[in-house]
């Protein structure tokens, strides 16, 4: 039996992910369900994460304020409720949720960024840009709220591609702001490693224009995380608009390239589970800080979007591949748990099960193998937790 009301939340739940797992799960539910009763609970708390958010747009840490882990505010906190509030606002009629919210991007434009990216702590105007934590949804929102609003149309292989939107429309400055990011991306932090694998690193900038001041670096290090720009890349060249047209094909093999790295991050470990993150573009993890796997989605992420979108069964076997070793590894009595190293024999386990492996990476791998799947991208949007949600 669901509960008819919120109450009060904990002052130390963060706003963000308040946001995207449990406003974003009641939105879907909705959405898939048209139950009342989800999206009374979804307007009580999106009236209470709107409360934390300033006029400026920007989302703090927790529901008490605080700065996170950096000591800032970071892009991916004030930049990932848009979606949720942009549905909101549709299936209410009331603007005032995505209006607030928007004000953010209203924010980031007033600021430098190098080649469309922005610092993670993005009020400094320089520092560590990411695709990794603290960045990575700020540029998954760009294109998934320009599509949500409906900016364009996705198209799926085999299908033929409606006419481009007409008209410039006033959110098209998030297509701007996507592709601007997808372009600084592709600039500064792709970089082909010794074993010839495409991998994508982060780059310490001094704020300076350009990047190629001895100030500014690029690092050699790879999230788990960062596996969601092959999607995302994906998705952005699979839309049907002229001006996708000149970067369609290359960005589709960068995406090819990252989910494949993503996949030998998982094949090249003894337990063919990957680590949260490489260093220094090696694969062995001689160079790494942690030899953890906690049940993150993100490589499962890139190949159910790389499949839908290209038809390639290449993905649907590697997440058969890996499902597997999850099987092998992760599942104990009552769930799934995360791994100490994966790159030992023996099961020794993280007392912590991720409500994200429920909800993003056992879905997205169900999604990839279930031939009757009728969330397709060119319908619905997921939100970063992987909630999807219809687009028009
Ligand atoms: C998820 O909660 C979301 O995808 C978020 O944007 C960052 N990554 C975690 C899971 O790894």
């Amino acid at each position: 039996m669901l509960p008819q009301r919120i109450n009060s939340l904990p002052g130390a739940a963060s706003v963000f992910e308040t946001g995207i797992r449990s406003l974003g799960g009641l939105l879907s539910a909705y959405d898939l369900s048209k139950e009342q009763v989800f999206l009374d609970l979804a307007k009580q708390l999106g009236d209470k994460i709107l409360k934390t958010v300033s006029s400026e747009g920007v989302t703090p840490y927790t529901f008490a304020g605080r700065n996170g882990g950096m000591g800032c505010r970071s892009l991916a906190e004030s930049g990932t409720i848009q979606l949720e509030m942009a549905y909101l606002s549709r299936v209410t009629g009331n603007m005032a949720y995505s209006q607030r919210v928007d004000k953010f991007y209203e924010s980031i434009r007033k600021r430098a960024s190098l080649d469309g990216l922005y610092p993670n702590c993005w009020q400094n105007g320089r520092g560590k840009i990411t695709f990794g934590a603290d960045g990575d949804s700020f540029y998954e929102y760009l294109l998934k709220v320009w599509l949500f609003k409906g900016g364009g149309h996705v198209v799926l292989p085999n299908s033929v591609a409606p006419a481009a939107p007409g008209d410039r429309k006033p959110f098209d400055f998030l297509w701007d702001m996507f592709d601007a990011a997808a372009n600084g991306l592709e600039k500064h932090l792709v970089k082909t490693g010794r074993d010839g694998l495409v991998y994508l690193g982060n780059f310490f900038w001094s704020g300076q224009p350009g990047g190629t001041d001895g100030s500014s670096h690029y690092e050699e290090e790879m999230e788990h995380l960062t596996c969601f720009a092959s999607g995302w890349l994906a998705l952005g060249a699979s839309v049907a608009d002229p001006r996708a047209e000149a970067s369609r094909q290359r960005r589709m093999k960068l995406a090819a390239d990252v989910a494949e790295t993503c996949y030998k991050m998982y094949e090249q470990q003894p337990t063919g589970i990957a680590p949260e993150r490489v260093k220094q573009m090696t694969m062995d993890l001689s160079r790494t800080d942690t030899r953890e796997y906690i049940l993150r989605p993100e490589a499962a992420e890139a190949w159910f979007y790389m499949h839908q979108l290209t038809g390639d069964p290449r993905y649907r076997e590697w997440g058969w591949v890996v499902f597997q070793n999850f099987e092998k590894w992760l599942r104990v009595p009552h769930g799934y748990a995360s791994l100490r190293d994966v790159r030992s024999g023996t099961r020794t386990y993280l007392d912590r099960m991720e409500s994200f492996f429920l909800a993003e990476t056992l879905k997205y791998l169900f999604l990839l193998q279930d031939p009757d799947n009728k969330i397709t991208l060119d319908k619905y949007v997921f939100n970063t937790e992987a909630h999807p949600l219809s687009i028009s």
